[in-house]
């Protein structure tokens, strides 16, 4: 159906019936930092769900980094779009209806921090992806020699990096009003709340001498950075959402999000200036995140990462289609159970078979159409949150972590594909900072063997791996077999190597 002679969906088009809530939002209490679709489908949900059940001042900013494309369309809108929650069995079309503005921070970077700084401004929640911490790969530490954390740093322009972003926003705001705020990470990142605040502490400390001073010793006093464990499975939009809302809604939305229904959000209940009711929405609020955090990066994002690397190199676009082969799901669950899983303590209440089962039900949802080249994105900056501290974990009792090995080896063959091997269009559509480094490396060093190791020992993967050389080995192993004979080849090895191995440590 073509879209375009629709009306367009705007607060006075939205059907009651999709309406999330029939609140009037007049307070803006949230700047949301990084408007993609991932803070539409979730935290915007949980949002709307509270608002329905209780009022309260949570009107959400949402501040989107470069492109104009998406807060162009919502301040079209009325800042209405709809979420597309894509069952097997069909779909369903909801309206969250809790924006009151759109900002982009590369063109408006002063009303960014403005924004932080309002005293109306409760909480500064984001999902700005791995990628926007602007880490250090190798230390995890703030990358001081990055140019745009360097340009924040000197402060005479607004600031560009998301940090920085934050410090200059907290700033303004401990000396206009000093009132407590809620910095909430909502990214994939173990432990997203401290490493939040550790990467602002390190960014204040790094402030001309004496500049940071009084800020560093509010921070401690009025701002809380909670952790947090987010997670459904949110594809970048299609034209098969505006389709759906065409049909749905009879109305045309350019902006539609498309979500697996599974929805699920555990927080630590540290928000000095109030929250929204999420509760109501079936957020979890718990003392303790981690293992909730751990049990989600690592069974769910670990595995994914195999998946879509692996899929990718069999020419698999979608992640569905991906673990609908028979070997690819194979070594989905050797390395979730064997590797993944002993690195982690299940939290009491997650019945652990029901939630494998699931996942894999959510991965093979085939009408979301989750692209292998979305998940494989910015794995140099996903897999250290997911890799290293189960791989070392098998490394120190003596096993090699021949799973966490292909998953590496799939990686760097979508990304440096040795010459003379084609990873395919799903392989060369991924995007990565660290992509162009590690051609680089690939095209300079003579063996596969020499490549992983530059790459592991340039702390591709923290600093610690490297130490292994077994693991290099085995990564370079596996490049070759995924190279010279295939995807399932490799599989079959890694699974016949593990076996061999002695029973997983528990
Ligand atoms: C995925 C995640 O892209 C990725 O790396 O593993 O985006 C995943 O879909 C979400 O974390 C699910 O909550």
């Amino acid at each position: 159906m073509t879209t375009t002679c629709l009306p367009r969906l705007n607060a006075r088009a939205t059907p009651a019936s999709s309406l999330m809530h029939g609140r009037t939002l007049t307070e803006t209490g949230i700047v949301h930092l990084g408007l993609g679709n991932f803070h539409r489908a979730h935290q915007a949900v949980y949002t709307a769900t509270a608002l329905d059940h209780a009022d309260g001042p949570w009107g959400i900013l949402g501040v989107a980094s470069r492109s104009a494309a998406v807060a162009d369309a919502l301040r079209a809108q009325d800042f209405r779009y709809s979420v597309v929650e894509i069952a097997p069995g069909g779909a369903r079309v909801v309206v969250p209806a809790v924006h009151t503005g759109a900002l982009v921070a590369a063109h408006h970077p002063e009303a960014v921090v403005d924004a932080l700084a309002a005293p109306a401004t409760r909480i500064v929640s984001l999902t700005v992806t791995e990628h926007g911490y602007t880490f250090s790969p190798r230390t995890g530490h703030l990358e001081l020699d990055h140019p745009g954390v360097r340009a924040d740093l000197r402060g005479n322009a607004p600031p560009r990096t998301v940090i920085g972003q934050i410090v200059r926003g907290l700033q303004r705001r401990v000396r206009r009003h000093p009132t407590p705020v809620t910095v909430l990470s909502c990214d994939n990142l173990a432990g997203n709340g401290h490493q939040t605040a550790r990467l602002v502490r390190e960014f204040v400390a790094a402030l001309p001498s004496g500049e940071g001073d009084e800020l560093a010793a509010w921070l401690d006093e009025a701002v809380a950075f909670p952790n947090t464990m987010v997670d459904r499975i949110v594809p970048a939009t299609t034209d098969a959402e505006r389709a759906a809302v065409a049909d749905r809604l009879g109305l045309r939305d350019d902006v539609p999000v498309p979500a697996e229904p599974f929805t699920m959000w555990v927080l630590e209940d540290r928000f000095p200036a109030g929250r929204p009711a999420w509760e109501h929405a079936g957020a979890l609020f718990t003392g303790d995140v981690e293992p909730y955090e751990l049990l989600k990066l690592r069974l769910l994002n670990g595995t994914h990462s195999l998946i879509a690397y692996l899929g990718a190199l069999d020419g698999r676009a979608t992640i569905p289609d991906a673990i609908a082969r028979p070997f690819v799901a194979d070594a989905a669950r050797r390395v979730l159970h064997d590797e993944y899983l002993p690195s982690l303590t299940v939290p009491e209440d997650i019945d652990l078979d029901a939630y494998v089962a699931q996942l894999f039900e959510r991965w093979a949802n085939s009408a979301l159409g989750h692209r292998t080249q979305q998940v494989g994105s910015d794995g140099s900056v996903k897999l250290r949150q997911r890799v290293p501290e189960p791989a070392l974990r098998q490394l120190r009792a003596g096993r090699v972590p021949h799973h966490l090995a292909l998953t590496v080896a799939a990686y760097l063959c979508c990304m440096a594909p040795p010459s003379g091997f084609d990873a395919g269009p799903h392989a060369a559509a991924m995007s990565d900072p660290a992509r162009g480094e590690l051609r680089e490396a690939a095209r300079r060093t003579p063996s596969v063997r020499d490549f992983v190791a530059t790459v592991l020992d340039g702390g591709l993967l923290g600093d610690r791996l490297a130490e292994h050389p077994v693991f290099t080995d085995r990564v370079a192993e596996l490049i070759g077999l995924l190279t010279r004979h295939g995807t399932a080849a490799a599989v079959t090895d890694a699974a016949r190597a593990a076996d061999a191995e002695a029973p997983p440590a528990t």
